[in-house]
């Protein structure tokens, strides 16, 4: 095995030719491509597949492999490619294989042409023997050429839906309790990190806590002060756990803006001030307090205020995270 320039010395650029020696394209090959040497040449790696065993053996994996094979002009000289996914014995499980280009599939022109393959990666996969062989058919130089060897592990993302929602959005009186439910759900593939804030600053200007904020299950974490608080920890596929607090709504006169407005945002994105309304927050409720005392029946103020927040309530409000992963 031995590496030559593309475009020196009669080797080709990085150019994909078909069946009538046309170029029909180009790819980013580099400096270098490999070629054989002698009368054939072979070269292996092994890729440790370990750290995706969990997933594999899910069957959640697939392979993406893609490799340039190409030749010079009219000789025959070839490459070819195998990739061998192994158990932890050495086993072949799978083995895909990348034909030779030989001089009729590139028209005798020289260049290379893609070869790509996609699978599942069978459960108990552990390592993936890549072996590179390159045959000469005309001497002096071994032309079999190859550039590009891929092979690209893609797993399905784990996927977070959060709701926020609380148990009243009409207006509140002073007294009156309100619980809130933020529930967080992995609905995807693979184990998914939450990292969100709980805004709870601006309701409890208008409410004293009565209980929580508590999580349902130890894998998400509730800071344990401060108005607003930090909710981590991470969530395997199809878990859910919800975190509910109570309050009760303080005195009219002693309220702050009268407004209850609750959120939940990603880290970093929380409000830098507590919040009067719920603009610019996807996931948040709003329910005005109305002062009872002081206007008994109907207080036009409120009114228009809590239509607007029923509209907002009668929604899901979802905020999904996607995460790739590759080994
Ligand atoms: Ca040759
Ligand atoms: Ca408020």
């Amino acid at each position: 095995m031995a590496t030559q320039a593309h475009g020196r010395n009669n080797y080709p650029a990085s150019v994909v030719v078909d069946s009538t020696g046309a170029t029909v394209g180009t790819f980013d090959g580099g400096a270098r491509l490999f070629t054989g040497s002698g009368a054939s040449s072979t070269m292996t790696q092994t890729v440790d597949l370990t750290p995706s065993a969990a997933l594999i053996d899910a069957g959640l994996v697939t392979a993406d492999m893609s490799a340039y094979l190409g030749g010079y002009l009219n000789q025959n000289d070839y490459s070819e490619l195998t990739y061998e996914f192994r158990d932890t014995s050495g086993g072949a499980l799978h083995t895909a294989h990348f034909a030779p280009v030989k001089a009729a599939d590139r028209g005798n022109a020289s260049g290379f042409v893609k070869r790509a393959e996609t699978i599942p990666v069978p459960p108990q996969a552990r390592s993936v023997l890549i072996t590179a062989n390159f045959v000469r058919y005309i001497a002096p130089a071994n032309d079999g050429y190859l550039d590009n060897i891929s092979l690209v592990l893609d797993a399905p993302p784990g996927e977070l839906q959060v709701t926020h929602t609380s148990d009243t959005t009409t207006p509140v009186s002073e007294g009156d309790e309100v619980t809130y439910t933020t529930t967080l759900t992995n609905t995807g593939k693979q184990r998914i990190d939450v990292d969100h804030v709980l805004v709870m600053s601006g309701v409890l200007d208008d409410a004293d806590l009565l209980s929580g904020p508590t999580s349902s299950d130890g894998a998400i974490t509730v800071s344990p002060t401060g108005a607003d608080r930090t909710l981590t920890g991470s969530l395997e596929p199809g878990q859910s756990v919800t975190v509910t607090f109570k309050v009760k709504t303080k005195p009219y006169a002693e309220q702050g803006d009268h407004q209850l407005v609750s959120a939940v945002t990603e880290a970093g994105s929380a409000p830098g001030q507590t919040p009067g309304s719920c603009d610019g927050l996807a996931l948040c409720t709003d329910v005005p307090s109305a002062d009872t005392a002081a206007v008994p029946l109907v207080n036009p103020v409120v009114g228009g205020v809590a239509a607007a927040t029923a509209l907002a309530a009668g929604g899901v409000f979802v905020l999904a995270r996607r995460r790739k992963t590759t080994a």
